[in-house]
Order: structure tokens, then sequence, then C-alpha cells
């Protein structure tokens, strides 16, 4: 069913997972100041300690040989690095750290899938004005070189940022996430464009002084539901439901994969809202101008973090004050027959997965494709023999298989969200998406397969043949 070749991976994310938050000069990111707000992450809690991968990379590695896998995605913090996110100042014992990671992986022949953005900033940059800057993208190319130029030799699959659409609206205008900044309908359009500008900045980078010599692919990784018409035989919905695309996953995908630009539907649904309250500023969404890197090719493969699906209609034009809401003009909904895993927006739809590569197909130009993330969530009473996780995660990479032979969309990975149960951002650690449990009341915090990772492994034994190279 699946090629021999096929890439089996499980994620994690630098701050969710390591912990010593300030071991060995580590700065502190924005998260690390988030976290410690009153009243921003459930019960208070926080990633100073997390799973403590900073020191327990060992077991973390354990795992990951259990399962099995030909690939880890993990991501760098960026303050571990370079605290103050400058290269003035490295931290050579975040570099070692890191070295060690991979070069562990590859004697085990494991390879690594680096992503360089995971939500954490270090503070000192947003201090100067953080993502809503222009001048952040100059700052991250030059991490990204740096990290290139550090671990390239060894690490062939790079993502720049992970789930622009995230940072920019649960970061800028929900204010759920770091920086928590609710400045709706005008904030995330800015760093959102920023992150785009950032990442185009690195890709040229290593297509231009990297490339040759290391050989690597670099994508950024692009979240998006797949979402249908809550009556298919409402034009009204059916209209809904592509604005809403496009001001998701569209936003993003159309500059880097098809024109370089915004989708024109985007622009102009915006500026029909800026008239319509009487908004007088400055473009809400901004312009591409001719200083800033070219954003149409800079990905050498599709990254999807795929979820779950939603109906839509069309709704939201009522609002009477800017936000990102009002501008897509489309609602959302759960479809009460979809089955929910653990945290309440996870509806399981393995078939919108399959549904969705064919769009990704069709819409960005045949892309080779890796899913960086899927996953599914306990939250309550823990359950080792988590049966239900179980068939949602065979169910739905049986939908991947299906994409594969019969629409022809050529992926190449499938990464399950996550090795290890970690903190989930605002949620902090009541919702659990591991493949191994992490026993956070136990000092040691050690990790133990739930049935999921043996479901999962049992997957990858099947379909890998370890007599091949990866
Ligand atoms: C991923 O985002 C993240 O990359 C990863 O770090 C995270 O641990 C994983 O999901 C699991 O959540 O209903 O307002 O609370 C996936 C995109 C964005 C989907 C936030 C869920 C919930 C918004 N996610 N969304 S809200």
């Amino acid at each position: 069913m699946f090629p021999s070749d096929f890439a089996w991976g499980a994620s994690t994310s630098a701050y969710q997972i390591e912990g010593g938050w300030q071991a060995d000069g580590k700065g502190p990111s924005i998260w690390d100041t988030f976290s410690h707000e009153k009243g921003r992450v459930f019960e208070d809690q926080n990633g100073d300690v997390a799973c403590n991968s900073y020191e327990l990379w060992e077991k973390d590695l354990e795992c990951i040989r259990q399962l099995g896998l030909t690939h880890y995605r993990l991501s760098f913090s960026w303050a571990r690095l370079l605290p103050d996110g400058t290269t003035r100042n490295v931290n050579h014992k975040g570099v070692q750290y890191y070295n060690r990671v991979i070069d562990d992986l590859l004697a085990c022949h494991v390879s690594p899938m680096v992503t360089l953005y995971h939500f954490d900033l270090p503070q000192a940059l947003e201090d100067l004005g953080g993502w809503k800057s222009p001048g952040i993208a100059t700052h991250f190319d030059n991490y990204a070189k740096f990290c290139f130029q550090t671990f390239g030799d060894r690490v062939k699959l790079w993502l720049t940022i992970n789930e622009p659409l995230i940072c920019a609206k649960l970061g800028y205008e929900d204010g759920i996430h770091a920086p928590g900044v609710k400045e709706k309908g005008i904030s995330a359009y800015q760093v959102g464009h920023n992150l785009l500008r950032a990442h185009a900045m690195a890709w040229h980078s290593y297509d231009s002084e990297y490339r040759a010599t290391q050989r690597g692919a670099v994508s950024l990784a692009l979240n998006s539901d797949w979402l249908e018409p809550l009556n298919p035989g409402s034009n009204e919905d059916i209209a809904a439901t592509e604005r809403d695309l496009v001001f998701t996953l569209g936003w993003f995908a159309w500059p880097v994969f098809v024109t370089g630009d915004y989708p024109e539907m985007m622009r102009s649904a915006i500026e029909h809202r800026s008239k319509k309250l009487g908004y007088s500023g400055p473009p809400r969404l901004p312009s591409f101008s001719k200083d800033d890197p070219t954003i149409l090719g800079t990905a050498d493969f599709f990254a999807l973090n795929y979820y779950t699906s939603r109906k839509v209609k069309a709704g939201g034009d009522a609002e009477q004050t800017l936000c990102m809401k009002s501008d897509r003009d489309a609602e959302e909904f759960i479809d009460p027959s979809w089955p929910i895993c653990g945290v309440s927006w996870l509806a399981v739809v393995p078939y919108g997965l399959r549904k969705l590569l064919k769009y990704i197909k069709d819409t960005f130009n045949d892309p080779t494709v890796y899913i960086t993330e899927n996953g599914f969530s306990q939250m309550g009473p823990l359950q080792m023999e988590d049966v239900q996780r179980c068939e949602f995660s065979s169910s739905t990479i049986l939908e991947v298989a299906k994409a594969m032979q019969e629409d022809g969309v050529k992926v190449r990975g499938y990464f399950a969200w996550s090795l290890m149960d970690n903190f989930e951002w605002a949620d902090g650690f009541s919702v659990r998406f591991g493949l191994f449990h992490v026993d956070f009341s136990d000092a040691k915090l050690s990790r133990t397969m739930y049935l999921y990772g043996q479901e999962y492994a049992k997957i990858i034994s099947k379909h890998h043949n370890s007599g091949q190279t990866h």
C-alpha cells in the first residue's frame, strides 16, 4: 500500500517538550513570558519542565526506536541557540544539544526533519516589535542561515515556520497564544505578511547558499481543515466555503505555490469590509513590494498539518467591528455525526484528509506532500488501551493510501502528532496527543507506550522495508 521509502514519522516541538527554559544560557521566548502570566494557560501551567527532553533526550530516542520511525520531526528553540535572537551571541550548549539529537537519530537510521520556528519567538525580538515589525524577517533569515550552516550537513528536510495561520490568528487576533495580542482585523494580516517574508528570505538563502552542497529541501508547514458547504445545494454555502478555504490555507499557499501574492478573493473581501465599516487606515492586507523577496516558488514540497473538518455557511458580516471573521464572512460547524476525539475542536473526519489532499494536488500544482502532523487526543481519565485513537489513526492512514493510489496525490510521508504527551499550549497538560504517555506527576517523567503507539508501530513495520536505506 505504501512504498518502502515512505517516511513514517512522529512530530514534536521545542517548547512543548524540552523544558530547561533557563538551562545553560537559553534566552526566554514569548511562550515563557506568556505561560508565566496568570490566566493564560489551563491551571496556569507552563513549559518550564514539560517532558524535560532537554535532559531526557535518550528517553525520547528510545521511544522513537520502539516505534520503528524512519523520520522524526522536531523544532529548534531559537532562543536556546541564539538567546537574544541574533547571531551576535551563540549559545554553544544549545548547539551541542541539537548536534547530539541529530547525530543520535542518524546513528539509529532515523532522518531528522527540523522546524526552525514553532511558535516560540525569542522574547528579545518580541521586545523589538516581534512579528509585527518588518525587520523580523531579516532576523529570521540570519537565524535560518545559522542553522543551515551548523546543522545542514546532516539535516535534509527543513520547515521554516510552523502554521503561519495559527501564529497570526491565535497570537494576534484571538490572543489565546503568545504574545496574547487582540488587535482584531489588523495585526494578524501584518504578522502573516512578515511570516511569509521571513520564510521566503530563508528559502532563498538556502537555495542560493546551501542547496548545491547540502542537497536538502525546505518548505513551511501549513495547517488546514477540510471544509465543505453545510448545504451542498446552496450556492451561498459553496461560495462561503471557497472564501473560508482562501482565508485559511489560501492565505499562505496561494502566494507560495500559485501567484506570489494573496488570493484576489481575499484582498477584495477585506477591502470591501474596510469600506463598509468606514475604515480609513493603511490597507489591512499588505502588499509585497519590489524590495520583498519573491514569494512564488519558495517551497520544495507541500507540508500539511491536518486534524479535522468543518461544514461552512455564510455568516459573520453582521459584525459591526473589524475582525477576520467578518472579512471572510463564513461560519464553521461540526457535523453532529462526526466523533469528537478528546479536545472539543477535534472532530475526526478521515475522508476529509483524502479530499484535502486531492484539493491540494489540483489547486497547488501537484506538489509532493508530507503530512507533517495528524493526530488524536484524549482528555480526562487516562486510557492506556485507547482503542478509539487506534481506529481513528488507522482509518486516517487508509485515506492517505487512497489519496495516493486512487487520486494520484504524491504523498511522501506521514508524521503523527505527537511522539509523546506534552504541553498543549493554552490547554496545558490537560490534552494528551502522545503515542507515548508521559507521567507528569512522576519526577522521572516516565514514557509509556499507549495502545495507539503499538498500533502505529505495527502499521510502520507492515509497510516499511527495514532493508532499505531511509
Ligand atoms: C497543531 O496545530 C500544532 O502545530 C501543535 O503544536 C499542536 O500541539 C497540535 O496542533 C495539537 O493541537 O478551538 O480556538 O482552541 C493544529 C492547528 C490550531 C487546531 C488551534 C486547533 C484550536 C483553536 N490547531 N485549533 S481553539
